[in-house]
C-alpha cells in the first residue's frame, strides 16, 4: 500500500501547465481561465478515485468518500490550487496532489473509511488575485462575511462574485460549513525554507505557525511635473512611501526573534517617467512567532507611518489580514511521529514561517502538517522544487495517519 511516485511526478507536471505566465513560473490566480482548467483536472482524479465531487459558494472544491458510518465528522486531507505571480509548481499543489494520491490509495486498495474522507483543493489562499489571503478556508469556516465576500475585486475591479459566474461556478452554493463535520484536516506542503534540506531530513511535522498581519498602505501625494515643479514645492507620494519602506526592515531586526516584515507589492500612479507620483499603494506583509511581537512591530509600523504625514502627504493604513500564531494538534502531531518512525521516514518537529489555511482551520479542529524539503530552501519563485520522493514518503505517512485517526473515537 504505498503512494506510487511517477504519478505524483505526472500529477504535478500536468497542474504546473496550467499557468498564465509559461516558462516563468505558474501564476495560477483564483477563477481565472488556469483556475479552472486545474479544477477541471482535480475533479477528474476525485472521480476516478471514487470520490463525490462537490464545490462550496467559494468554489473550493470536494471530494468525498463515504464511510461506514456516515454520520461521522470528515477526516479532510488537503491543500491550496492558487498561486503566487510567477510562482513554483509546488506551493499547495503538493498537498492537493498528495491529498488526491491518499485517495487512490483508499481506492486500489479497496480500503473502506469508518469516518469519511475529503479530499480538498481551497481557493485563494494566497490573496495574490482579491488581497487578504486564505480567502477559502476563512469563508468556509464562516470568518468571511457574504457582505465582506461581496466587496472583494481585484486590480481590475473584477468583483470576486462575477469572476465565479465567469469559469461557470454558483456563488449563491452553501458557503460556510458546519465544523461539527470535520473530525481533522491534515495538509501536506513544502517547507519553503531551507531547514530541512540542510539537515537531510525527509519531513517536518509542524509544530506551530507564525502569526502574521498584511496592511494595505496609501499615500496620497500631489502630482506635478517633473521638470518645472520646484524640489521644495513637492508633494511626492513616492518618495515618502520609500522613505517609509526603506526603515522596515531595522523595524523588524529591532524587535527581533525571528519577526520579518516585507514589502510585495507597490503601485505607483499615474506612473509617468516625467510626472511627480501623486499616490502610491504598497503592502506590509508582518509575521512573527510570537503575538507580541507581531503587535509591536504593528504599533511602531504605524508609528513610523504618522510621522510621513507631512507638507501636503496623507497616509492611510488598512488591515486586509490578521490571524495569531496557530498551534497545531498534539494528538496528531505524535501519530505524524509514530507513523514516520515506523516507515522508517527520518523527521523532526518544525515552526513554520510562511502561513497555511491549517492556521483557519485549527480554530476548529484537529490540524496536522507535514512538511518536505525544498531545494535551496527555495519558494515563491520558479525555481521551487521538491523530490518526488519525498512527496510520495509524505503521502505514506498521510495515508497511515488518515486510517489512524479513523480508528480513534472521536472525543
Ligand atoms: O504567505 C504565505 O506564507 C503563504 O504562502 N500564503
Ligand atoms: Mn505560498
Ligand atoms: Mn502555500
Amino acid at each position: 500500500m504505498k503512494a506510487n511516485q511517477e504519478r505524483i511526478e505526472q500529477h504535478i507536471e500536468l497542474l504546473n501547465r496550467f499557468t498564465s505566465t509559461p516558462g516563468q513560473g505558474v501564476t495560477r490566480l483564483t477563477y481565472s481561465k488556469e483556475d479552472l482548467q486545474a479544477r477541471n483536472f482535480i475533479k477528474e482524479k476525485m472521480i476516478e478515485y471514487g470520490l463525490e465531487v462537490s464545490e462550496d459558494g467559494f468554489g473550493n472544491i470536494f471530494g468525498k468518500l463515504e464511510g461506514t458510518s456516515p454520520d461521522k465528522p470528515s477526516v479532510i486531507v488537503g491543500s491550496h490550487f492558487d498561486s503566487v505571480p510567477n510562482g513554483g509548481a509546488y506551493d499547495g499543489t503538493a498537498g492537493v496532489v498528495v491529498g488526491l494520491e491518499v485517495a487512490a490509495l483508499f481506492k486500489e486498495n479497496n480500503v473502506q473509511p469508518t469516518y469519511p474522507l475529503e479530499i480538498i483543493a481551497l481557493v485563494e489562499e494566497e490573496g495574490s488575485r482579491f488581497g487578504g489571503g486564505l480567502m477559502g478556508s476563512r469563508g468556509m469556516m464562516g470568518m468571511l462575511s457574504d457582505e465582506d465576500f461581496k466587496k472583494l475585486a481585484d486590480k481590475d475591479g473584477v468583483l470576486a462574485e462575477d469572476a465565479m459566474l465567469t469559469i461557470g461556478l454558483d456563488p449563491l452554493k452553501k458557503k460556510v460549513r458546519d465544523h461539527e463535520t470535520i473530525r481533522a484536516f491534515l495538509e501536506l506542503h513544502i517547507e519553503q525554507g531551507p531547514i530541512l534540506e540542510e539537515k537531510g531530513i525527509q519531513v517536518g511535522i509542524v509544530e506551530s505557525i507564525v502569526g502574521l498581519t498584511q496592511l494595505e498602505v496609501t499615500v496620497q501625494g500631489q502630482a506635478g511635473h517633473a521638470g518645472t515643479t520646484p524640489m521644495n514645492r513637492r508633494s511626492d507620494a513616492l518618495v515618502s512611501a520609500a522613505q517609509i519602506i526603506g526603515d522596515l526592515p531595522e523595524l523588524a531586526t529591532s524587535i527581533g526573534e525571528g519577526t520579518v516584515i516585507t514589502t510585495g507589492r507597490l503601485n505607483v500612479y499615474p506612473n509617468g517617467a516625467n510626472v511627480i507620483p501623486d499616490k502610491v499603494t504598497f503592502t506590509i506583509d508582518i509575521r512573527a512567532g510570537k503575538e507580541e511581537n507581531i503587535l509591536e512591530a504593528v504599533r511602531r509600523t504605524n508609528e513610523r507611518i504618522a510621522t510621513g504625514q507631512e507638507k501636503g502627504i496623507h497616509i492611510s493604513v488598512e488591515e486586509m489580514l490578521y490571524i495569531q500564531p496557530k498551534f497545531l494538534d498534539e494528538n496528531i502531531r505524535s501519530i505524524l511521529k509514530e507513523t514516520s518512525d515506523a516507515l522508517e521516514i527520518t523527521n523532526c518537529n518544525m515552526q513554520s514561517g510562511a502561513g497555511h489555511d491549517a492556521m483557519v482551520l485549527s480554530d476548529f479542529t484537529a490540524c496536522g502538517m507535514v512538511f518536505i524539503p525544498s531545494k535551496d530552501g527555495l519558494s515563491h519563485c520558479p525555481e521551487e522544487w521538491s523530490d518526488a520522493s519525498d512527496l510520495a514518503a509524505g503521502t505514506n505517512i498521510l495515508f497511515e495517519t488518515v486510517k489512524r485517526l479513523m480508528e480513534e473515537e472521536t472525543s
